[in-house]
């Protein structure tokens, strides 16, 4: 008797305790579950809204606040880009030396960058600098009159010909009907084109080079601020064979147009004897920064015009570099023509590498000063110093002579 009241007794119990078991359960897992959603909530919208203002947490009271590279640069963001003229085989070179440029400048500016090619670039090629870019990427293609022979009737091809087959050994390209394309391409029509032309300022950059040192300044807006219109790394002497004209053609025009000489010019750095002669210095302008409107001016455009129509880059093999120095040095201001002694840079076979030891250790620079061109005989650099009147650095006697062996 006793026992099976006892028996009920401890199953209604049971089932009591299940019950009341079951009800907390539920109600805590509820309020789990909903602490859950809430922090997956916060967690996104901290992930999508980094700079949102954010509550300091309660129990540490720090506020993490996110970093975000603003996707245009930044507010003081001058009107400039990078320009490559690039073939699709160059892919494999290229890619470095963005990566170069982006890690050492642009990653902190994201300046656009333009690619030119005489061909349509292909999906790989686009894919590929797009994604080591950290600005827009604009692709263009170069229209067929700024990459051929002339059309003029006063032309004379077989006469270009001739010189192709004359030069071939006798000098670099000396052969190469490309090569006078693209020389006469960066001396006169690059900057035509809609998707450069709309720039202030441009930054010429080749495959296979490299910048040896971290630029932490917006090198654009130094140049705007302090109305600097040419910069360059490195400057040499011309092949004279492959310019035996040129000089005679630019005399031609200054007696001309007598007024677009600039009475504060350079012709102290590419002539010894006043003008009489070209003494071959000239701007290496696979790296070259330069303004826009200086290229499309009356004084560079009727120079251009007037040395494309004595056909000497098919006659001869003109080179854009000497082209551009003669007239940055003829037309501009001196003042406004700037050598960058911080940037570093390599072009084979030539390195600028900073021989002032503070630049090159604030700029964390990766290159042997030992091989710096400025200073070395083959280099115009130190003609450019006296010419301008700029102090030399520090102990530069040093850097004067090639090593050899690496000694
Ligand atoms: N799209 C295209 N680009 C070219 C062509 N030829 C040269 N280039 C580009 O024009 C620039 C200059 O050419 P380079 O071959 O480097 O000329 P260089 O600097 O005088 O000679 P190197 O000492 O060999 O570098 C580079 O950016 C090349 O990629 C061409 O036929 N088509
Ligand atoms: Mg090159």
């Amino acid at each position: 008797m006793v026992s099976s009241r006892f028996l009920r007794f401890a199953r209604f119990t049971g089932v009591l305790a299940f019950l009341i078991f079951f009800i907390v359960h539920f109600f805590t897992s509820k309020s789990r579950y909903e602490k859950t959603l809430a922090l997956k909530k916060q967690i996104l919208q901290e992930t999508y809204n980094l700079n949102d203002d954010l509550p300091a947490s309660p129990k540490t009271n720090i506020k993490i606040e996110y970093q975000q590279l603003p996707e245009t640069g930044y507010p003081d963001k001058i009107n400039a880009a990078f320009i490559t003229l690039a073939r699709n085989s160059d892919l494999e070179k290229l890619a470095p030396t963005i990566r170069s440029v982006e890690d050492r400048f642009n990653a902190k500016f994201h300046y656009d960058w333009v690619f030119i090619n005489d061909e349509e670039f292909t999906d790989e090629f686009k894919k590929q600098v797009r994604t080591l870019c950290s600005g827009s990427v604009i692709f263009e293609k170069i229209p067929e009159e700024y990459w051929s022979l002339p059309t003029d009737p006063s032309f004379d091809k077989r006469k270009a010909h001739n010189n192709r087959m004359k030069s071939r050994e006798k000098m670099p390209y000396g052969g190469s009907a490309s090569y006078r394309f693209m020389c006469r391409f960066f001396s006169g029509f690059y900057y035509r084109l809609p998707a450069i032309s709309k720039y202030d300022y441009i930054w010429r950059v080749e495959p296979e080079t490299t910048l040896h040192c971290d630029v932490n300044y917006d090198v654009f807006k130094y140049m705007s601020d302090n109305d600097k219109r040419y910069g360059f790394t490195i400057s040499l002497y011309e092949f004279p064979l492959t310019i035996p004209s040129l000089w005679k053609t630019v005399q031609e025009f200054i007696t001309l147009h007598p007024k677009f000489l600039n009475d504060n010019n350079l012709m102290d750095f590419i002539s010894f004897d006043e003008g009489l002669t070209f003494n071959l210095c000239h701007f290496w302008t696979n790296f070259e920064i330069i303004d826009v409107n200086f290229l499309k001016s009356e004084a560079y455009t009727a120079f251009f015009d007037y040395l494309d129509k004595s056909y000497g880059f098919f006659y001869e093999r003109w080179g854009d570099a000497p082209v551009h120095s003669i007239a940055v040095a003829l037309f501009m201001d001196k003042s406004q023509v700037h050598y960058f002694n911080d940037i570093g840079y390599f072009h084979s076979p030539m390195h600028n590498c900073p021989i002032d030891d503070e630049i090159w250790t604030k700029n964390h620079c990766m290159c042997d000063q030992k091989f710096d061109s400025t200073f070395k005989s083959f280099s115009c650099t130190g003609r450019f110093y006296d010419v301008q009147q700029l102090e030399k650095p520090l102990g530069w006697e040093k850097f004067t002579f090639t090593p050899v062996n690496g000694q």
